[in-house]
Order: C-alpha cells, then structure tokens, then sequence
C-alpha cells in the first residue's frame, strides 16, 4: 500500500514526508521562538527564497559568502517540517526561521515574543500558476492534474498549507504589531533596492550605499538562479523532477494571464472578493 501523501493537521493539510502531527503539535504548543529571532512567513510559492536571500545579504551586509556556501533550507530552517526543526533546535539566536504555518496553529510563543515577523504576500493568481507547476515537479505534492482542477482545489484550500484567503487574513491580524512587517512580491519587483531600505529599518540593520547595492545585484532573479545553494538543484532527482522543470521558473508577475482563461479569471475575481470583503488592506493587484 502507499502511503498516503498529506497529512491533515487541523483541518490543514501537509507533505507527509516532510511533517509529522508530533511536529506540529510540537512547534505550535512548545516552539520557543526567542526576542533575537527573524520569522519569514509565506503561504507556498510567494517569494519565501526570494525573502530569505533577502534576509540572509542584509544579514551579511551584503557580502554573498554565507548564502552562497549555506544551502538556503539549512540558513533558514522551515519549522513545520520535521528537518527544519530539528536545526531550529540546534541553532543559536538570533535565528532567521522560515514557516508557511497557518497563523492559528502557529508557534504559541510568538505572542509574546519581541520576535520579527516578516510576511511576504503575492498576488494569488501567480501563486495558484506557481504552485501549479511546482506540484508538478516536487514529490511531496500531488499531481495537480489541469489548471482547471487545481484551480478548485486552491480556491477552496484543498491543497497543503490550506486556504491563501485564511492564511492572509489570519496572518494580517498582527499587522499593527510594531514586530510584525509585510511586504508583496510585487513590491519587491517594482523597487527591490526602496524594499531592502525599507527591510533594514524594520529589523534596525544599518547598512551603507555600497552594501544596500550588493544586496540588490545578489537578490536578483538571475543571480538566484545561478546559485546552487537557493535554486533547489541541490535537491536530489528523487525529490524534484530536474529535467523537467526549476523551481526558479520565471519569477516574474502576472504570469497567470499566459495560463487563466478568462472565464476561469472572473471566477477567481468572485471567490476573491467574496473571500477578502472585510479585509481593509491595498494590495498591488487591486
Ligand atoms: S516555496 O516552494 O514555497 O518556498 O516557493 P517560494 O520561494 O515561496 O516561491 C517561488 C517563486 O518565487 C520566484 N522567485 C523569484 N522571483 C523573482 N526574483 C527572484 N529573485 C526570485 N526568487 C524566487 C520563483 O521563480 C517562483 O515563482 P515562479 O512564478 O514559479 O517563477
């Protein structure tokens, strides 16, 4: 028999190769995030490697040496996964962690911890179009059979991770924290130089003209891509299928309109709207 694919963790599925329920039980009841640590929050397919590439340069005032020596899953250990808990444990503060938890199971010790959040958010379209593809290619997904079908999966947050809509607005409840900071991907690829800026004021980092550029010039799409360490093809052929596709894909916005039909737009338009009626936040996709 195989076995099965997801778990389900209150009511949000997961990767069973990758997490447990002793994991999260763990990380949501017992997790001690600490006041010197730096929390990358994303729902899959939103610019979590981008921000932690980010995160790691400003780190390092720009010099690239740590993110290109350090694969990027062991700089920033995703605590809903059972590796990436068992490093988290292991690491000294301050800690750069990574989750795409759900705000309602997440670390219970974030509530009263001076920790800072980040959380990146992008325009849903171009996550369902990415997490389309990358379920074709990570073994830890299903197949995600046509757009169309993966389209009502994600719609209705029947794929791992749960609903964007409730991850977003759960997520955005902290949004008057002074430790917590969002940003979009479409931000970050309209003024990624005004975006570091604005990173380093919020995690009170000085750093030079000179290291704010080799921050820039390091996070780029195509610098990225060439770095072994961030671009996932570290990732042994049974876990990614390498030949036919990269996790660095296109990394560009609005490639939803090459893929959406117009018929299969609008119906996202409703369900969004509906969805994010009470939600009093400008985002860049409108
Ligand atoms: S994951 O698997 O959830 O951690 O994926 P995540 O890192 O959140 O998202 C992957 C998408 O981010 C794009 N990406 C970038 N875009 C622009 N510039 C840079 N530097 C960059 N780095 C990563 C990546 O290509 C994926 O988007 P798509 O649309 O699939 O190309």
């Amino acid at each position: 028999m195989t076995p099965e694919l997801y778990i389900t963790y209150k009511g949000i599925l997961f990767p069973s190769m990758r997490s447990t329920v002793e994991t999260l039980n763990y990380v949501e009841n017992e997790f001690q995030l600490l006041d010197e640590d730096i929390l990358l929050v994303t729902y899959p397919k939103s610019g979590t490697v981008w921000m932690l590439e980010i995160l790691g340069l400003i780190q390092h005032s720009g010099d690239p040496s740590w993110v290109h020596s350090t694969v990027v899953w062991e700089r920033a250990p995703w605590i809903n996964t059972n590796l990436g808990l068992e490093l988290a444990l292991k690491y000294p503060p301050p800690r750069l962690l990574t989750t795409h938890l759900p705000f309602q199971i997440s670390p219970k010790s974030l509530l009263h911890s001076e920790a800072k959040v980040i959380y990146t958010l992008r325009n849903p379209k171009d996550v369902l179009i990415s997490y389309y593809h990358f379920a074709k290619l990570y073994d830890g997904l299903k197949d995600p059979g046509t757009v169309e079908e993966f389209l009502e999966e994600f719609l209705s947050g029947n794929v791992p991770i749960g609903s964007w809509f409730d991850h977003v607005k759960g997520w955005l409840e902290m949004k008057d924290r002074s430790n917590f900071f969002f940003i979009t991907y479409e931000e970050l690829q309209k003024d990624l130089r005004g975006s570091v800026e604005k990173i380093c004021h919020f995690l009170g980092k000085e750093i030079n003209r000179q290291q704010i550029d080799a921050v820039v010039e390091n996070a780029s799409f195509q610098k990225m891509k060439d770095n072994k360490m961030s671009n996932f093809s570290n990732l042994p052929d049974a876990h990614f299928n390498h030949k036919e596709g990269k996790f660095m894909r296109k990394g560009i916005c609005e490639d939803w309109k090459n893929h959406l039909t117009v018929k299969q737009s609008k119906h996202f338009d409703c369900v969004y709207q509906e969805k994010m009626k009470d939600v009093n936040v400008a985002f860049p996709w409108g």
